[in-house]
């Protein structure tokens, strides 16, 4: 059956992914329409607008790669970008490459139904919109379904409350008020010392310690610039190249190289410079070899130790029941210096959970009660999934991703699903976890050379075989079985799916590297696009 289609591709989300999207599917001919919820561009960077929201990623290499005069005008201010500034990178190339007169603002998709016999995908908005594409590219992001646990009487609560990740565009203002986080996770570290400077006093409510590595910001001055800009051909491949998508090299010794003295003083030197350089620069074998690690999560702990005066803080802050890297390390920038305060106090919940959210505050299961006028929850995210399975997707069998995916979500490749053709998912469950710019970035040049390859073959539909669906699931399984992930009391983590009541547990990403990645979209993309299966639908072609 012919139909006629509204555009070729309808991509979903605005940020990183999204934009890149429309950017390269203009670029192939195609003709594209973005449909994004939140009332701009930016993604994470338009919802995470709490104090202290900025990169853990380096700026110069968090960003995307395709446009050499864009890497060239683009200044960026200092080493990890605020909220402010991402906000505005991400404006900045909406109006650049003009791409906000195909972007539906403040409309959110609520569904979309694939229907094999015209080979088309509706989809339905919340503006009262129906649209019709041949390829639909949810772009959503693997971090963007904010999780607040479903604590008891949190809605008799009779002061403010706030999620981290739907932070309100107004100034909230702390100033004699008492406060109190929950969750110490990469969200809870960049918050809570920016609270901790307004409020009258802030309880920092900890589950799990983290291994918190100082970030070390600045800024950028003018020959450091200069020198980057330079140099960016190299630093790219570097980033290609690197582990987590980082612009570093390998450390180039391995734990056994050295005595007692010389590691002491390459994690000093690694702790000094900061960042994620703590974990990539020091020793190549630090996530793998178990002495390494214990040296170096000593090493954090005595740190901390030393950074905290109060004993009982201090210890409360080390984590002592993982190691090192079972779960993603937060950086900090003047975290642990946060806990001399007076007026910060930290509660221990790891024994003692929160029973109830009350009208003054909170009670924990021990009875003790802690009084806020202002709650925040820095509780996290349902990773990967959360985003997706929120807009009802329908496959050809009329199920939903929801269903398809009840007892652990599979992907081929991060990117597609058997049963939803013509369906290219950008930082879906599979997606390896790293830089997420030029790693997204490879992976919209992918989609948008399959999308090539199908249509110039005298292809209709492209979709993933489930044998590929099987088999990078047992990938992502065997690589999380060789790692410290989840190890210990990282066993909550949201890598696994792990931190959301009653949501199966499954490896959500790649950790078989950047590198590893970028080589299995190669391979695939070489062999003809193996791991799919490519057909004609009669008389399916777009007019
Ligand atoms: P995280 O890393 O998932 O952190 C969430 C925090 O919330 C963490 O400390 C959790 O403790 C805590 N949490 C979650 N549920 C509860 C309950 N029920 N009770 C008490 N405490 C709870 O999310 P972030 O937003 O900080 O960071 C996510 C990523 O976003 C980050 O790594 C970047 O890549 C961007 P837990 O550790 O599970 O014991």
């Amino acid at each position: 059956m012919t139909v006629k289609t509204d555009h070729d591709c309808i991509i979903i989300g605005a940020g990183f992914a999204g934009l890149r999207a429309l950017i390269e599917t203009r670029r192939r001919g195609l003709t594209a329409r973005l449909i994004e919820a939140g009332s701009d561009v930016g993604g994470t960077w338009h919802w995470n607008r709490y104090p202290g929201a900025r990169t853990d990623s380096e700026s110069w290499v968090y960003c995307f790669s395709f446009d050499e005069d864009l890497l060239q005008d683009w200044v960026w201010p200092q080493r990890y970008p605020d909220q402010p500034v991402m906000q505005s990178y991400l404006s900045h190339v909406a109006d650049r490459f003009d791409l906000r007169r195909d972007i539906d603002l403040g409309t959110r998709v609520e569904r979309a139904r694939r229907d094999d016999a015209t080979n088309t995908w509706t989809v339905e908005t919340d503006a009262g919109n129906t649209l019709r594409c041949t390829y639909l590219i949810p772009a959503v992001g693997p971090l963007s379904a904010a999780y607040e646990p479903p604590f008891p009487g949190i809605e008799s609560f009779r002061g403010e409350r706030y999620l981290t990740a739907r932070w309100p565009v107004e100034e909230v203002d702390f100033s004699g008020k008492r406060v109190a986080v929950i969750g110490t996770g990469a969200t809870g570290v960049q918050l809570i010392p920016q609270v901790a400077q307004r409020a009258s006093h802030l309880t920092v409510l900890q589950r799990t310690p983290n291994y918190v590595m100082p970030a070390r910001n600045g800024p950028i001055d003018a020959d450091q610039q200069k020198a980057i800009k330079a140099d960016y051909p190299a630093i790219w491949e570097q980033v290609r190249g690197q582990v987590f998508g980082f612009p570093m090299n390998p450390a180039g010794r391995v734990f056994s190289d050295v005595d007692d003295d010389e590691a002491r003083r390459v994690l000093e030197h690694g702790w000094e410079i900061g960042g994620f350089r703590f974990l990539f620069e020091t020793f190549d074998d630090l996530l793998v070899d178990q002495r390494c690690n214990d040296v170096a999560s000593e090493f954090v702990r005595d740190k901390i130790r030393a950074i905290v005066h109060d004993r009982e803080t201090a210890e409360l802050l080390a984590p002592k029941n993982h190691p090192l890297g079972s779960k993603r390390p937060p950086l900090g920038h003047h975290y642990y210096e946060t806990y001399n305060r007076d007026n910060v106090s930290l509660v221990d919940i790891s024994a003692n959970s929160i029973e109830a959210i009350t009208e003054t505050g909170l009670r924990l299961a021990d009875g003790s009660t802690h009084d806020a006028d202002i709650l925040i929850f820095a509780t996290g995210f349902d990773a990967a999934t959360g985003a997706l399975t929120a807009i009802d997707i329908r496959g050809s069998d009329g199920r939903s991703l929801g269903e398809v995916w009840a007892d652990g979500a599979r992907t081929h490749l991060g990117i597609a699903v058997t049963g939803f053709p013509n369906m290219f998912v950008l930082g879906g469950p599979g997606f390896p976890f790293g830089n997420f710019p030029p790693t997204t970035e490879f992976a919209v040049e992918w989609t948008a050379d399959a999308i090539d390859h199908l249509r110039t073959n005298g292809h209709d539909v492209m979709q993933a075989d489930p044998d590929a669906m099987d088999a990078w699931s047992r990938k992502l399984q065997e690589i999380v079985d060789a790692t410290v992930l989840g190890q210990g009391e990282a066993v909550h983590t949201w890598f696994l799916g792990a931190n959301v009541p009653g949501k199966a547990h499954v490896p959500l990403f790649y950790l078989g590297g950047i590198p590893g990645y970028f080589a299995e979209l190669r391979e695939s993309a070489d062999n003809g696009y193996s791991g799919f299966t490519f057909s004609r639908v009669a008389g399916a072609d777009p007019e």
